[in-house]
């Protein structure tokens, strides 16, 4: 379904992203989670986005245009802890500023690693993209690392901490970047979406 898939440039904030109408989908989560490489899955192009064993290093918005139709928007992974405080709140600003007001964003993927139980930090960044009325939907990723009951179990116990907070669960998908896992699914959802907006 991806046919074409081309880095478009990397951006430190809003007002330099491409003055593009397209549509756009960005991914984000916690540094590491496996957002780069859920992109080169989806494109099926191994190093487009650049993924690292080194958390926190892509503190920029990596821009790839895909069929020469929409957007795909890789951004920066939040949680890290080996980065300064100011390095954190230039995320936060930048970060917010981007899912907040992007007008042509679609949908934020919200990526959750299944490997590990719930973090705290994933629920309240997923609890103040609700406020902000972000639309969003979530993927767990790296399903391939660990048995399915284990994962089915930390999916489960996520599932409960939203529910504490939202009466609906958001829409979600699981992932594995190594095996391909979710490539239809998500590549539909986006198609679907597309087909919405136009
Ligand atoms: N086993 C497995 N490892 C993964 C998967 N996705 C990412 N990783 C690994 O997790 C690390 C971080 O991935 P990356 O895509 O750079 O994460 P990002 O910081 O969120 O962009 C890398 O070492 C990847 O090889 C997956 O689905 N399965
Ligand atoms: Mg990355």
């Amino acid at each position: 379904m991806i046919n074409k898939a081309i880095f478009v440039g990397s951006f430190q904030k809003l007002n330099q992203c491409p003055e593009s109408a397209l549509t756009e989908f960005a991914f984000i989560g916690r540094s590491n989670v496996g957002k780069s490489s859920l992109i080169n899955m989806l494109c099926k192009v191994k190093n487009l986005a650049l993924t690292s064993s080194t958390p926190g290093k892509t503190q920029l918005i990596n821009y790839f245009l895909i069929n020469d139709t929409f957007h795909l928007v890789d951004l920066p992974g939040y949680g890290y802890a080996r980065v300064s405080k100011t390095q954190r709140q230039k995320w936060h600003k930048h970060t917010m500023e981007y899912v907040t007001t992007r007008t042509n964003l679609a949908v934020l993927f919200i990526l959750i690693d299944a490997t590990i139980p719930p973090q705290q930090i994933d629920i309240e960044f997923i609890n103040r993209m609700g406020e902000s009325r972000v639309p969003f939907v979530l993927i767990y990723t790296k399903t391939d690392k660990i048995n399915q009951r284990e994962s089915s179990k930390n999916i489960a116990l996520f599932e409960d901490k939203l529910k504490e907070k939202w009466e609906e669960l958001p829409i979600s998908f699981k992932s594995s970047a190594k095996k391909g896992l979710g490539h239809k699914e998500i590549l539909t959802f986006i198609s679907e979406t597309l087909k919405e907006t136009a």
